[in-house]
């Protein structure tokens, strides 16, 4: 989601008034009657003064998209990066402030007509303390609107329409060096847990088959309330994007999380999810020493043996894909 530029208070003052007094001084220069012309200065510093700083924040408004029409996994997405109710608060502070700058035009605009030409600039003061008031009231809005920009500008590109597989299961087991396996994306591999913090999206095309795959944090095994952010956005995917979970163990247990933690987040996620899943263990060429790896393979049907970073068992995953493929 692309949010425009957010002002602080002080730069949509600053724009307000600098263009309000430019106009004042277009008006100046003006063959309006003398006795008029003072109060024809004041109305037009205050009137410009509203309709920049309002349509300034009229922009942010209209290129925000509602949050209430997009897909559910964008929706849920913003949750847990932003919070979608203090977005849609912020956003309602900013709709508010509109009203009120209106409401100020119209008000003081009437007032400095109907006043006697000494008490124009005074009223006109009166106004732009009060615009300004309206626009401090705001800042924390537009401070966290600044933040969501920052927060949702790498929000993922999903493809609703295609088969789509979520690469799944405990930090640092290869997830990653699986999707540049896959696809041609290039998310970051290290050697320590939680380097994938977002979402990341590969796509494969076999046989005139589209297949987008998806790239997730790793998830602990604990329960959802005890997920950090960066877990939950693997959830997220899981939930909203998944029909085929490729669910990746790491058979050499370097990731530093045993077997058994990781049979168990898998025994979760089949509880909770319900989509089919498809059962790795990579890293197969390490785990020559792990002697319970075989009791954990035969519980699955058609467990691949794989080591992501020679790609061996590669194919025979895309093959096993392509059955889920339209
Ligand atoms: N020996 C070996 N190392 C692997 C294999 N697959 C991945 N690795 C290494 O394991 C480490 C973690 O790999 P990543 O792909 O970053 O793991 P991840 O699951 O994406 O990790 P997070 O994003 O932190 O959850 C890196 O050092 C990889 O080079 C494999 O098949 N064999
Ligand atoms: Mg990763």
């Amino acid at each position: 989601m692309i949010i425009p530029t957010v002002p602080t208070p002080d730069e949509l003052l600053d724009t307000g008034f600098r263009r309000a007094k430019k106009a004042a001084a277009r008006v100046r220069s003006s063959k309006i009657p003398r006795n008029l012309k003072s109060k024809r200065i004041e109305e037009t510093r205050v009137q410009t003064a509203c309709q920049v700083i309002r349509d300034r924040i009229q922009l942010i408004l209209d290129r925000v998209p509602e949050i209430e029409k997009m897909p559910e996994f964008y929706q849920d997405y913003i949750d847990v990066a932003v919070g979608v109710d203090q977005m849609k608060q912020s956003l309602g502070a900013l709709n508010w402030s509109i009203g009120i700058i209106t409401q100020l035009e119209k008000d003081y605009s009437s007032r400095i007509r109907r006043s006697t030409p000494d008490k124009s600039s005074s009223l006109r003061s009166q106004a732009f303390g009060r615009i300004a008031s309206v626009v401090k009231k705001i800042e924390k809005d537009l401070d966290f609107l600044d933040f969501a920009k920052a927060k949702l500008r790498n929000m993922p590109t999903v493809d609703f329409a295609a088969t789509t597989v979520v690469i799944a299961g405990f930090p640092n087991v290869g997830k990653s060096t699986l999707l540049r396996r896959l696809t041609t994306a290039e998310p970051r591999v290290a050697d320590y847990p939680f380097t994938t913090k977002g979402i990341q999206i590969g796509h494969l095309e076999r046989n005139w088959k589209k297949i987008q795959i998806i790239d997730t944090p790793g998830l602990l095994d604990r329960p959802i309330l005890d997920m950090n952010d960066i877990e939950l956005r693997a959830m997220v995917a899981l939930e909203h994007l998944a029909n085929v979970i490729l669910f990746i163990f790491d058979a050499s247990e370097t990731c530093g999380y045993p077997l058994g933690s990781q049979y168990h987040l898998l025994q979760e996620i089949q509880r909770v999810f319900k989509t089919p899943v498809i059962c790795l263990f990579n890293k197969i060429d390490l785990a020559d020493n792990v002697k319970y790896l075989d009791a954990y393979v035969d519980k699955f049907e058609d467990p691949l043996r794989i080591s992501a970073i020679h790609g061996t068992g590669v194919e025979e995953i895309i093959t096993r894909l392509e059955e889920f493929g339209e």
